[in-house]
């Protein structure tokens, strides 16, 4: 079911559902080459989220600034590549979302531990900002909150759980958004966590 959440964002509940277990499987792949770690801001904070990449591309910040990178910077080699499963999912998702040639180069792997969130932010990262990104949602569920073009702009909070996924283009691409500080608890699959995958066309 596609339902609308705001001009240009699409939320496709349940959508990576049927695919959970070899995500999970894929995810842990991946962690064991480039394992998760909190990257400090530029402004010298470090994130409360831990990140790990696949793709050509990962993002990744430090005291210089964002930036996407071909190599991880703790290991020197270059990101794990994309997954095949977790390409076709994220370009399914799009062309449902009305976007028929997403091809993702860079998919950014988010996981929040209890207490862990993001602030609003906006992603802006990108070459080609006419690209949606495509984020998919495990494990516990968290707050979303969505804003406007402004940061002051007033912010709507939905809830995205397990298997969700949300195609963020057109008006949306550019909104400041951010994650409210995850909630304890204990899921089936991954316990006391929550994963986020967004799939980036960052080149
Ligand atoms: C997350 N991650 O749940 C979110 C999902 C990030 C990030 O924000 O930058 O890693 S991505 C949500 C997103 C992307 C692009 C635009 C908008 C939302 N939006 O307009 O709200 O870990
Ligand atoms: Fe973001």
């Amino acid at each position: 079911a596609r339902e609308p959440l705001a001009p240009g964002a699409v939320l496709l509940r349940g959508f990576a559902r049927p695919y959970d277990n070899e995500l999970i499987t894929a995810i842990e792949a991946i962690a064991a080459q480039a394992p998760f770690r909190r990257m400090v801001t530029p402004g010298g904070h470090q994130m409360s989220v831990a990140m790990t990449s696949c793709g050509s591309l990962g993002w990744v910040t430090d005291r210089s600034g964002y930036r996407y990178d071909a190599c991880d910077p703790d290991t020197g080699r270059p990101w794990p590549a994309m997954p095949p499963l977790l390409r076709r999912l994220a370009e399914q998702a799009a062309s449902e979302a009305g976007f028929a040639d997403f091809a993702p180069d860079a998919c950014l792997i988010n996981r929040y531990e209890p207490g862990a969130k993001m602030s609003l932010h906006q992603d802006r990262d990108e070459r080609d900002i006419g690209a949606p990104i495509v984020s998919v949602s495990l494990g516990l569920p968290a707050t979303f909150l969505f804003g406007g073009l402004k940061r002051t702009d007033k912010t709507q909070r939905y809830r995205l759980a397990h298997g969700d996924v949300v195609v963020w283009g057109g008006p949306a691409r550019l909104a400041f958004h951010g994650v409210a500080p995850l909630a304890d608890g204990e899921h089936g699959l991954l316990g006391r966590q929550r994963i986020n995958l967004t799939f980036r066309r960052a080149r």
